[in-house]
């Protein structure tokens, strides 16, 4: 059975203002979005475990924060920075070779293979040592046999964790675990399963697939098979490391047609790249950032090589359709991999 690893920076923002700051460590802390000398008014972006310690969550005012722990320390937030170390984590990651995709700025998902639970167990502890000392920043690593799944280890696993579950043990691991512990599953589908009876993940084991799908739709089928054992979510390779692209900024707060002009800027300026490099691609892809900092990344392949301007258009618009009615955005990509040389000869894949 094939495994997957799916890796997750610890308190990421914090860790990287600690990686920096050494004097921070040890004390409660939050980087939140405001600027220093206006932090009451910010939301907590991210906190270390000492303040977690106190009840502070991801999304809470720094007000309501700073009331839980008088004494927490606080940084604005330095976005350039946070993505610099975030690049250079998942570099180190891609050099292994395994079909990889990311999922956020701190998170990512390798496709292992077949290499049996005690090899996976060995990489990952080079992985996580090797990202320590070249970032001095902690990381925890689940790995299971579906994405899902080694999503899930990771998330009980933190922080500065290791854990593997083999296909046969997954069921039991998850089973006592809220339904809200599954990725996708939200306050709103969290609520509907409550009032027939699910709370708990084994609480929809055995439950009709079709009662789940008439209550949650796809979400009730995802559920089912997760609940199951049957997830076998798979690695979505995207941004290749041979890719050429362009990321974007948006005004805040974002309208249509901003975001559909930046597209169009984002489109020119890819195309005149891969002209100048001579060059045509065959995969497109589309990021967006949401303002809460989590990103989805989309990507289709085109039949023929192209550097036609007018098909990328295409490709992304319809790409990034399906992206933007769930968050305000804030940050957009467009990007084009799957490289060839415009002469048609040597193809780099
Ligand atoms: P997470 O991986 O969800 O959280 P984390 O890395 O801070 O902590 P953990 O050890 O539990 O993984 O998110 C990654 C970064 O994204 C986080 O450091 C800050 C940012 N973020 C926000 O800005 N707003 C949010 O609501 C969340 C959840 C994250
Ligand atoms: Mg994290």
């Amino acid at each position: 059975m094939p495994l997957f690893m799916l890796l997750d920076m610890d308190y990421f923002f914090a860790a990287c203002e600690e990686a920096r700051r050494p004097e921070l460590k040890g004390k409660p802390f939050v980087v939140g979005t405001s600027p220093e000398k206006d932090k009451l008014h910010g939301v907590v972006q991210t906190s270390n475990y000492v303040a977690r310690q106190f009840g502070i969550k991801s999304g809470m005012a720094v007000s309501k924060a700073v009331a839980l722990c008088p004494d927490l320390k606080y940084s604005e937030s330095h976005e350039d920075y946070y993505e610099e170390m975030s690049k250079r984590v998942m570099d180190i990651v891609r050099k292994y070779g395994f079909p990889m995709e990311i999922m956020s700025i701190d998170e990512c998902a390798l496709r292992l293979g077949e290499m049996g639970m005690e090899a996976a167990m060995r990489l990952s502890t080079e992985i996580k040592e090797k990202i320590r000392n070249e970032t001095l920043l902690t990381c925890t690593i689940g790995i299971s046999s579906s994405k899902i799944y080694a999503k899930m280890v990771c998330d009980s696993a933190k922080p500065d964790g290791l854990q593997g579950v083999e296909g046969s043990g997954i069921v039991s691991f998850i089973r006592s675990k809220e339904v809200s512990k599954i990725p996708g599953i939200g306050p709103k589908a969290e609520e509907e399963l409550r009032r027939i009876g699910i709370s708990k993940i084994e609480d929809a084991i055995g439950k009709s697939p079709m009662l789940l799908m008439d209550r949650l739709g796809s979400l009730g089928t995802f559920l089912y098979r997760v609940a199951n054992g049957l997830d076998e979510s798979d690695v979505e390779e995207n941004y290749q490391m041979l890719s050429i692209g362009r990321e974007t900024t948006l005004a805040y707060p974002p309208t249509k047609e901003s975001i559909m002009e930046a597209m169009e800027r984002l489109t020119d300026q890819t195309i005149s790249e891969v002209l100048k490099k001579k060059m045509m691609f065959r995969g497109v892809s589309v990021k967006v950032r949401y303002t809460d900092f989590t990103e989805k990344i989309r990507s289709t392949s085109i039949k023929n090589y192209t550097d036609s301007k007018e098909l990328l258009a295409k490709k992304a618009l319809t790409l990034i359709e399906g992206l933007l009615d769930a968050k305000p955005v804030r940050k957009i990509g467009v990007r084009v991999y799957m490289l060839s040389e415009a002469s048609g000869q040597s193809t780099l894949f």
